[in-house]
């Protein structure tokens, strides 16, 4: 009678560690697989450039780690593949007052920069945008 009873719970038992067992490798493959990194051809120009890229880049959903080469201007980010997109993350550069590749920054948030962390180039510099 004892061992009738015992059976079921084993069985639910051992179901219970088997699916346990098949979900726990899929999940650490997503993490891995889902990961991809970008490099971005950005206009910083010195350290103060480069904390503020990489703090605004912190915050972008699906980013995992963001970082800037000041002599290249290069920025390295790697993100999770299916939380954001390479145009997303050049549109958080813009945002935060740079150029990401071909793409221009943001005008009212390039404006806002210090003056150290202007380009030289006077294509921003058109006294309107404040
Ligand atoms: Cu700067």
């Amino acid at each position: 009678m004892k061992f009738l009873l015992a059976l079921p719970l084993l069985a639910l038992l051992g179901f219970a560690t088997t699916t346990q067992a098949q979900t726990a490798p899929a999940t650490a493959q997503a993490a891995t697989t889902g990961t991809a990194t970008a490099q971005f051809k950005t206009s910083a120009v010195c350290d103060m450039c480069k904390a503020r890229i990489e703090k605004s880049l912190a915050y972008e959903k699906g980013v995992q780690s963001a970082v800037l080469d000041v002599p290249t201007k290069v920025l390295t980010v790697t993100y999770k593949a299916d939380k954001t997109t390479p145009a997303a993350l050049r549109t958080a550069v813009q945002k935060s007052g740079y150029d990401a590749d071909e793409l221009t920054a943001d005008t009212r948030a390039y404006n806002r920069l210090p003056d150290c962390c202007k380009k030289t180039s006077n294509a921003h510099t058109d006294a309107a945008g404040h």
